[in-house]
Formats: C-alpha cells, sequence, structure tokens
C-alpha cells in the first residue's frame, strides 16, 4: 500500500504540536509505519531539500529544519501522499485552508510546521533517506473497518 514521509518541523515540535499532528492522521485511517525524533546535521537537511538548493530561501530553510529535533514519520494508506498534502494545506500558511495543520496553525512560510513528500516517487526516495533502517511491518487489525 501507498506510503508518504511527513515530518514535524523543529517549530511544530517545540510548539507542543505532535500529538496533535499525529491524532489527524491516525483518525483519517492511515497507519503508522515509522516515527523517531532527531536533531538532522546541517548535510542531511541539505540532501533532503536539494531539489530547492538553487533557491533564495534554501540557506534559511536548511537553518530552520536544524534548528531543534524534528519529528520524522511514515503513514501509509490508500492516496495517502495526496491526502495527506491535503491534510497539511498549502506551503504559505496565507492560502492554507482552515481546517488543514498549516491553515490551523501557522502564519510564515519560514515556519510551517509540517513537510509531507509531494509524490509517491518523492516519498519513496525520502523514506529510504530518513528510515535508511526499515520500518515496522505491522498490520493493522482494523483494516476491515476502514477499507471496504
Ligand atoms: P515541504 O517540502 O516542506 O512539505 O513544503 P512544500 O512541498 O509545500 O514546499 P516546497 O516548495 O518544497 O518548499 C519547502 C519548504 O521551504 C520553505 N519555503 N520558504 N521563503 C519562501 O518563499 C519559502 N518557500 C518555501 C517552506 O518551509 C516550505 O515548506
Amino acid at each position: 500500500m501507498e506510503q508518504t514521509f511527513i515530518m514535524i518541523k523543529p517549530d511544530g515540535v517545540q510548539r507542543g504540536l505532535v500529538g496533535d499532528v499525529i491524532g489527524r492522521f491516525e483518525k483519517k485511517g492511515f497507519y503508522l509505519k515509522g516515527l523517531k525524533l532527531i536533531t538532522v546535521e546541517r548535510s542531511f537537511a541539505e540532501k533532503h531539500y536539494e531539489d530547492l538548493s538553487a533557491k533564495p530561501f534554501f540557506a534559511g530553510l536548511v537553518e530552520y529544519i536544524i534548528s531543534g529535533p524534528v519529528v520524522a514519520m511514515v503513514w501509509e494508506g490508500k492516496n495517502v501522499v495526496v491526502t495527506g498534502r491535503k491534510m497539511i494545506g498549502a506551503t504559505n500558511p496565507s492560502n492554507s485552508e482552515p481546517g488543514t495543520i498549516r491553515g490551523d496553525y501557522a502564519i510564515e512560510v519560514g515556519r510551517n510546521v509540517i513537510h509531507g513528500s509531494d509524490s509517491v516517487e518523492s516519498a519513496r526516495k525520502e523514506i529510504a533517506l530518513w528510515f535508511p533502517e526499515g520500518l515496522s511491518n505491522w498490520q493493522s487489525n482494523l483494516h476491515p473497518w476502514i477499507y471496504e
């Protein structure tokens, strides 16, 4: 089944939003397959955001991501990449709808609380980068109550 990489950024961890974010994904019906609190090195943050290295905000983005611990997660479920992005909301919180994570909790694009993979291919790469040790393969017994 499809998987996505979700990261609660340092501002989300410092502000105590970890439980709320996890609760939203759990209540939706997605399965938690990987979870860790980790403070990443500069080179690791640069690798994660390498596609944005030419952007003027890249240096500030890397400083932000290494400024404190993040919560790295893998969530699994049908269409979890696209649905996860909808739950997160638009990149700039000025445009994020209320009811989304960024719409409810963020004001600035450079403090937007959370990251979610933007495609199945990015998810595959990001999961391999953040979870080289592999993932848990537990199966939920709620499956028939979530999927027809
Ligand atoms: P993310 O990768 O964090 O899920 O965000 P995204 O796909 O919605 O947006 P992306 O374009 O990949 O940008 C990555 C992160 O860079 C910061 N950003 N700052 N100052 C700016 O104009 C600006 N634009 C983007 C945001 O933290 C964004 O989430």
